[in-house]
């Protein structure tokens, strides 16, 4: 069936893709998937992809998509999700991350504190790429514990606060984690993707597939050194307290992006407590 009428986004790339998208959405593909080989032909900005879609949808009488082809951050400076208002305090475009000011109030950071240190922090563990099991491990030296998602009510809103700001399910998260690290420990640089080469990965995979995102909230900042810090792509940042950084770890061609290689730097005076939350490209269950 060939449709026509006067659209912006649909023709922003020819008539190729214009019938490409209509065809894909007569097929059945999920608008995910149209999404994702628009992105990875690198042709798409994201938004107009998104527009493109939803006009293409328009026109075939289906249903409008209000979806995030990865977790993202919205464009405004400012925004709110329920009562808090979120501030973009930066952004850089590679590796894909944001600076955030005023995702948790103050008292948030304290409750989620007194939560964690009620249920007790133990020494932190890595994957080990083999097994796929946690371990501890001397590039990681910081206590910490996790939460089961919605484990109280408290959590429970943040996890659906941070699903909003993301625009990703809140079913798509892992359990928060809060980490302490008090003078010299540190989290040295590592990636939150998982790489299918080692052997270890397949059952993290199996499970709500690959780490998309992660948003690390800064409950507690250290007096001095602490810093996020992005060696490969050679800047650090430092939220305030309820801030927090988020960055995707995959680019826009769906691989897992070797600019998101990142490190707690060694706090130097007073302590830091953040809490991590990591979200996968499908269900986790
Ligand atoms: O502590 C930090 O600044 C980073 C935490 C981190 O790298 C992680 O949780 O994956």
């Amino acid at each position: 069936m060939e449709i026509r009428s006067v659209s912006n986004a649909l023709d922003r790339h020819g008539d190729s893709w214009r019938r490409w998208v209509l065809e894909n959405i007569e097929r059945g593909c999920t608008t995910q998937d149209i999404l994702k080989s628009m992105l990875a032909a690198g042709v798409w900005q994201e938004e107009e992809a998104l527009s493109a879609l939803n006009e293409g949808l328009g026109l075939l009488g289906r249903a409008l998509v209000n979806l995030a082809v990865l977790p993202r951050i919205p464009g405004d400076r400012l925004f709110s999700v329920g009562a808090q208002v979120i501030e973009v305090l930066s952004r850089f475009k590679s590796p894909h991350v944001a600076v955030l000011g005023g995702v948790l109030s103050i008292n948030e950071c304290d409750a989620l504190l007194d939560l964690a240190l009620h249920k007790g922090l133990r020494l932190s563990s890595v994957v080990d790429k083999e097994s796929g099991q946690s371990v501890s491990h001397h590039e990681r030296t910081s206590t910490g514990v996790f939460f089961t998602r919605s484990e109280t009510p408290l959590i429970q809103r943040i996890e659906e606060r941070l699903a909003e700001m993301t625009c990703w399910p809140s079913t798509h998260g892992e359990g928060l984690q809060v980490l302490r690290y008090e003078i010299g420990q540190q989290y040295k640089p590592h990636h939150d993707w998982f790489d299918t080469a080692h052997p270890g990965t397949v059952h993290h995979l199996a499970r709500g597939g690959q780490r998309v995102a992660t948003t690390v909230m800064v409950l507690r900042a250290a007096d001095r050194g602490g810093a996020t810090t992005f060696p490969a792509a050679g800047f650090e940042v430092s939220p305030p307290p309820g801030g927090a950084v988020f960055f995707r770890n995959l680019t826009a061609a769906f691989l897992p992006d070797p600019l998101t290689l990142h490190a707690g730097a060694p706090v130097e005076q007073g302590e830091k407590v953040v809490m991590t939350y990591w979200q996968r490209e499908r269900e986790f269950a």
